[in-house]
């Protein structure tokens, strides 16, 4: 049997992976797209923003390996074979680097740097009150695998910690709310509100006007989950209003941002270019061979995505 690794990901970065896995398993037969002699033999495919129409073409295909943690795009697309289970990417390492990001800048926002880097810029030496962090109430979308771990470092960094999730949680350290009925008690009093959840037709524009203004005035923002989930022109409003006095946004709906995006140019944006967490090749390589390994020794699946949730 044969492995198709299957990318979109530029040709240096696809040759890099293909190293990787064939050194981490030796005894698998993996190849690319060009590579691949009989379409039968390739029953695992191991996926990064893989081309469209591909994966439909491989009869024996028992399931997809994303190279990713969010599976929107894979989902989007029609042509993905109703059949073959969809595996994301859990990796702990990508979830302590999340938790790095979230931690930097709540911190940013709580240490009030934004207001300081502005007046830096006018040569305005002028102190601010300090808040301590244990009087700031941090609120994070999603207890999953990013948010769980970003909400334990926030905790251990002295913030009261909110988290609130499809079905109820219990998570150590965190105040848990769950469902329709519990955002808006979530999202009372909230200084930081932070998106980790994955985009699905529930969550798509979660980031909009009805959310801000459930907010107290002046809160930040970070939305660290999927560009759909902010609705752009609400974001700018809020922040041109006051409602909220600062966002990070690490993720957009089209990816690069456009030059002419006006969220680049905006004074109260920091904007990343999707790095919050980005997929560690050495931890990801030793995932996929357990996975697989596992796979091959027991015919047991990985834990896969719940298609119609959507995650
Ligand atoms: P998980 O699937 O582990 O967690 C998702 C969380 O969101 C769960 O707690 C889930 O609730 C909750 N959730 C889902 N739908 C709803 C809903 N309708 N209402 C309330 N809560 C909901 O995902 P991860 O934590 O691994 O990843 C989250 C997302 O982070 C990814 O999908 C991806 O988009 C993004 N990401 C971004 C990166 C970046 O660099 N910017 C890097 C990696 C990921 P429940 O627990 O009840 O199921
Ligand atoms: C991911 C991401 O989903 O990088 O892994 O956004």
């Amino acid at each position: 049997m044969s492995i198709l690794l299957l990318t979109s990901v530029p040709s240096e970065e696809e040759t890099m992976w293909l190293n990787s896995l064939r050194a981490s398993l030796p005894e698998e037969d993996i190849v690319l797209q060009d590579q691949v002699r009989d379409k039968e033999a390739v029953d695992l495919a191991i996926v990064a923003n893989p081309p469209q129409g591909v994966l439909s073409t491989l009869p024996n295909l028992k399931w997809i390996q994303s190279l990713w943690a969010g599976v929107d795009a894979l989902l989007d697309d029609p042509t993905l074979p109703e059949n073959s289970p969809l595996v994301r990417l859990i990796d702990p390492t990508l979830a302590r680097s999340m938790a790095e990001s979230v931690a930097t800048y709540t911190l940013m926002l709580h240490r009030k740097f934004p207001l300081y880097v502005s007046q830096q810029s006018e040569t305005n030496w002028k102190q601010h009150d300090m808040p301590l962090a244990v009087d700031r109430q941090v609120g994070i979308l999603g207890l999953g695998e990013m948010g769980r771990a970003s909400a334990q470092l926030l905790s251990q960094l002295g913030f009261n910690v909110r988290g609130w999730s499809r079905s109820l949680k219990n998570v150590e350290g965190v105040e848990c709310f769950s469902g329709q009925q519990g955002l808006s008690d979530f999202l009372k009093g909230l200084d930081v509100v932070v998106n980790l959840l994955p985009l699905t037709s529930e969550t798509r524009g979660i980031l909009s006007r009805s959310l801000f203004e459930q907010l107290p005035k002046g809160a930040g923002l970070l939305n660290f989950g999927r560009g759909g989930h902010q609705v752009e022109g609400d974001v700018i409003n809020a922040l041109d209003s006051g409602q909220l006095s600062h966002a990070v946004l690490d993720v957009f709906s089209q990816e690069p941002l456009p030059k002419d995006n006006p969220l680049w140019q905006h004074p109260n944006i920091t904007l990343l270019p999707h790095v919050a967490a980005p997929t560690n090749p050495g931890t990801a390589v030793q995932i996929v061979t357990e996975n697989v390994r596992s796979f091959r020794a027991t015919e047991v699946m990985p834990k896969t995505v719940e298609r119609t949730a959507g995650y």
